[in-house]
């Protein structure tokens, strides 16, 4: 029991730390979701949420960007769709960058990186409000930058 108590405890720690990072810190760290492994066995089984587009499509550059999330408040997986002229675009470097504009608060940096067809990985939304999300693309010696503006609800 003892050490039941202490896990739940740990947790129970880790969590209000969780809420205490404000936007979500621009650390890589922060970016992370914590193992498998340190869930707790009891915690609630929430069913994955459906992703949906960040606003519409934009241009970066030669390129075109879809953007899409199940926007929510936490740990949050990014899936970026890049085309050029309608074709997907393969071995591009992908960063997204966040800002919080209204209380001009710097968000998480991801790198989005390949992921079947389309590029993806996860940044922390840590409160809910609107959020900017810049896309930056490279590839094949040219690039872009997209910008999309979302609200997470809490
Ligand atoms: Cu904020």
């Amino acid at each position: 029991m003892k050490a039941a108590r202490f896990v739940m405890m740990a947790t129970m720690a880790f969590a209000l730390i969780g809420n205490l990072s404000g936007c979500g810190g621009n650390n890589a760290s922060q970016t992370a979701a914590p193992p498998a492994s340190e869930t707790p066995a009891a915690a609630p089984a929430v069913a994955p949420a459906k992703m949906a587009p960040v606003g519409a499509a934009q241009k970066a550059g030669p390129f075109e960007v879809a953007l899409s999330a199940a926007l929510h408040v936490g740990v949050t997986k990014f899936e970026a769709t890049i085309t050029k002229n309608g074709k997907p675009v393969k071995n591009a470097s992908v960063t997204m960058t966040t800002s919080m504009p209204s209380m001009g608060m710097p968000g998480p940096t991801a790198d989005l990186k390949p992921a079947g067809a389309h590029y993806e990985g996860t940044a922390k939304t840590g409160m809910s409000g609107d959020w900017d999300a810049t896309v930056s693309v490279k590839a094949a010696g040219a690039s872009g930058h997209a910008a999309f503006r979302f609200k997470v609800k809490s």
